[in-house]
């Protein structure tokens, strides 16, 4: 049957008559088959990523990618009057994650299945995810975001389990999504959830009754964690989790072979940030359960599990108090409490215990049970090994090694930016799809100007295909010819999207000071904060007051704009990235441990204005001084000031004055007029006051950065250049090569050929 008689024998009618709808849930029917009769990947041994989040945005144009029948279908449905893009519109984004870490999950199992791994993803189904985000009066609303549908690429099975919680059991039903590798095989995401939820005590609020656990359990991604319910709930949910995953693991293993005893050489689990920690005494619980005593429990437990840390700041190393486990999970306790006192009977050093003053630190127990411990970029395994974790560094440094982060390019190039692709392929042939250091081969067009013009009318294009989007879809207006300067991810102190602010202020007083830019400039922001994250919420709030000033003031606005767009998500991220000139990378050095953004932008040939933090460091190495802007102070006089203690933010604001000018602007009537007194004072107070995120110290460096590159970008040439070098650079950042480093280095899974593979090799 031709392509055209399979979707019309699905549709019981013409492609033609049938609606957009119709066509979606055709679609997905027909790629959910096509899976199926997919492989999936196999082997003794078998990779259990298990994460509280899988961020994988939309799936229906990366399946038909993988399959390599995007391009068919698209020019099916374009013959009949259809379009595809505007099908896809109709899928809703599943949004199981916050940010980089849910990402990174989702982009790891695209190359899960693309190398023929056999190893799959464990987590929740949560119905409501993280909240979509709305604003009103300039501020942030956090409303629900249901996603599941009747046609959704949930495929419901038989297995269950029942889960016990202090004082009562929930029954299990396991979802599986299933991931298409690229031209290969296909693995799972698991999504655990229950049978009793119930979606009707969710009203038009996030809001809802945090202790009927039966009900809530899978609802949200981490619910509002400021009270104790909330935080508590977060347990039951992790609980739910890794118990699940571990009686799964547990019947795979025997099912491939294991007698248990051998556990090791049939599993390996890594454990994504410490959210899924608690696998690792339910792990020992269930061994138990069936027959193995503690001694080798913990034993065979020890070689299975890995922990990846995500983060420098303290604050977001989970650590739960006794009494939470005690309640929700108290199965757990006595074997956590074991777990402990073998650390103090065998280590000195109080500060690596599990259990201290009443709360149980989560990344403790990964890194003392678990036989590997690995940060997301050079930098930030660094400071994890001489700083952060020095202590457990020095009882075991074999256990220490760094994965830098990557991204799938199925997604973040060939899916959100089919004419960079086309172009690519042009130049240097196919090969990159599958290898992605192929991409150097682009280096050799430097110096020609005929490519060099061809990058610029693509980037040129993705710039209009983005302003045409927003209009349509947010009302927002934005020039074209414009420099785009893009800073889209959560919105966190660290991460400086103030830094960002401040700038855009100070650009304001220039331009009605009559120093106008030579070329207009609108600067992006997509963030969703924390609902609880006060501060965070202050500093959306000022780039709305801001953007609406900015908007009305026929001085500035033919200059400068600014333009948030609402709820950030994946589908967001697929057209900003490919139309972004300027790629803001401007945490704090030190405190982002990789990020994966910056990767993203640059792979669709924006250039990074960064500091020296996470990757970037790393995509400094790679481009070269002349193809990146980087600003401020150095991690380690970051460290350094940190342990003087003798920041003061006020004496920076004192001392210069366009940082004042700046900061003062916050509370001055025109701000005032727009915005709201509460959050813009206290934004205000916490900027001159505190500023514990160091942004005055950078502003000069920063700002000298941020000016250079809007002037070279004048120079188109040369800009393109650095473009060039960008794309062609990326390569190391493919999630392949990280994924590879992860199996050859922590996993060990011997890799199947498939039939075709061997095939191809004896021809
Ligand atoms: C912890 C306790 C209570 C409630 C919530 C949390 C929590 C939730 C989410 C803690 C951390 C997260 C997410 C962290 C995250 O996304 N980290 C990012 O991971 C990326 C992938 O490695 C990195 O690139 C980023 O640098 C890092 O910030």
């Amino acid at each position: 049957m031709s392509l055209k008689e399979t979707i019309e024998s699905k549709l019981q009618k013409t492609i033609k008559d049938s609606t957009n709808e119709e066509l979606y849930i055709a679609l997905l029917n027909f790629v959910k088959e096509q899976a199926k009769a997919k492989e999936s990947n196999e082997g003794k041994k078998k990779l259990y990523y298990i994460s509280a989040e899988f961020l994988i945005g939309k799936l229906l144009s990366n399946n038909l990618i993988n399959l390599k029948i995007y391009d068919e279908v698209k020019k099916l449905l374009a013959e009949e009057g259809k379009s595809l893009a505007e099908i896809e519109e109709l899928e809703l984004e599943p949004s199981l994650g916050n940010g980089g870490l849910g990402r990174l999950a989702a982009c790891f199992l695209d190359s899960i299945a693309t190398l023929g791994l056999n190893g799959d993803g464990v987590g929740l189904n949560y119905h409501y995810g993280l909240f979509k985000q709305v604003f009103e009066n300039n501020l942030q609303r956090e409303t629900p975001n249901p996603w599941i549908t009747e046609n959704s690429w949930l495929n419901r099975t038989e297995t269950s389990y029942t889960i016990h919680f202090g004082g009562f059991d929930v029954q299990s039903r396991l979802y599986d999504i299933d991931v298409l590798g690229y031209e290969n095989r296909t693995t799972k995401l698991h999504l655990f959830d229950i049978e009793s939820v119930d979606e009707s005590i969710v009203g038009e609020t996030i809001d809802f009754d945090k202790e009927d656990i039966r009900k809530n359990l899978t609802l949200f991604l981490y619910p509002d964690d400021s009270d104790d319910k909330g935080r508590i709930l977060r347990v039951y949910q992790q609980y739910f989790m890794v118990a699940n995953a571990a009686y799964l693991i547990l019947d795979e293993a025997v099912m491939r072979g294991s007698n248990l005893h051998d556990l090791a050489d049939y599993v390996a689990v890594q454990i994504n940030d410490t959210h899924p920690s608690m696998v690792i005494p339910e792990l020992i619980r269930q061994l138990q359960e069936r027959g193995i005593l503690m001694d080798e429990a913990i034993d065979i437990v020890s070689k299975v599990c890995a922990y990846t840390n995500h983060t420098i700041l303290a604050e977001a190393l989970e650590k739960w108090p006794i009494w939470f486990l005690e309640k929700a999970v108290p199965q757990l306790m006595p074997i956590i409490r074991e777990l402990d006192n073998r650390v103090k009977k065998t280590v000195k050093d109080e500060s690596t215990y599990i259990i201290k003053n009443g709360l149980v630190h989560m990344a403790h127990m990964d890194i003392h049970y678990g036989y590997s411990v690995n940060g997301v970029a050079f930098l930030h395994t660094e400071i994890l090994k001489n700083e952060e974790l020095n202590n457990f560094y020095k009882l075991y440094p074999e256990k220490f090694n760094n994965k830098t982060n990557g991204i799938t390019f199925r997604r973040w190039l060939m899916s959100c930016n089919p004419e960079l692709t086309e172009l690519i392929t042009e130049l240097i042939g196919e090969g990159w799809k599958k290898d992605a250091s192929e991409l150097e081969k682009l280096l050799a067009y430097k110096d020609d100007e005929l490519v060099l013009g061809k990058l610029l009318t693509v980037k040129d294009e993705k710039k209009s295909m983005l302003a045409q989007y927003l209009k349509e879809t947010q009302g927002i207006v934005v020039n074209p010819d414009s420099i785009f300067d893009i800073q889209v991810k959560r919105l966190h102190e660290y991460k400086r999207q103030q830094l960002n602010m401040l700038y855009v202020i100070d650009k304001y007083f220039e331009i009605k000071a009559g120093l106008k830019p030579s070329m207009p400039i609108t600067v992006f922001f997509g963030a969703k904060a924390a609902p609880a994250y006060t501060i965070a919420k202050d500093i959306i709030h000022l780039i709305l007051c801001m953007q609406q000033i900015i908007a009305a003031d026929p001085e500035v606005s033919p200059y400068l704009s600014v333009v948030m767009v609402e709820n950030y998500n994946v589908t967001l991220a697929e057209k900003l990235i490919p139309s972004c000139d300027i790629s803001e990378q401007i945490s704090l050095a030190s405190k982002e441990a990789s990020g994966t953004g910056n990767m993203k932008f640059m792979l669709n040939g924006a250039v990074t204005l960064g500091t020296m933090d996470g990757a970037n460091v790393e995509i400094c190495e790679l481009v070269g001084v002349d193809n990146i802007y980087t600003f401020g102070e150095s991690s380690d006089d970051v460290i350094a000031r940190y342990a003087r203690g003798d920041y003061s933010a006020r004496s920076y604001y004192e001392g210069n004055a366009s940082i004042k000018r700046a900061i003062d602007f916050i509370v001055s009537d025109t701000m005032l007029a727009v915005g709201c007194e509460e959050n813009l004072r206290r934004l205000y107070g916490e900027l001159i006051n505190k500023d514990w995120f160091m942004t005055f110290p950078d502003y000069e460096s920063y700002k000298a950065a941020r000016e250079k590159a809007y002037s070279d970008y004048e120079d188109r040439t040369e800009w393109a250049k650095k473009m060039l070098v960008n794309i062609a650079k990326a390569g190391f950042f493919s999630s392949d090569r990280t994924i590879d480093q992860y199996n050859k280095e922590i996993w060990k899974l011997d890799i199947e050929e498939t039939e075709d593979e061997i095939k191809k090799k004896i021809a």
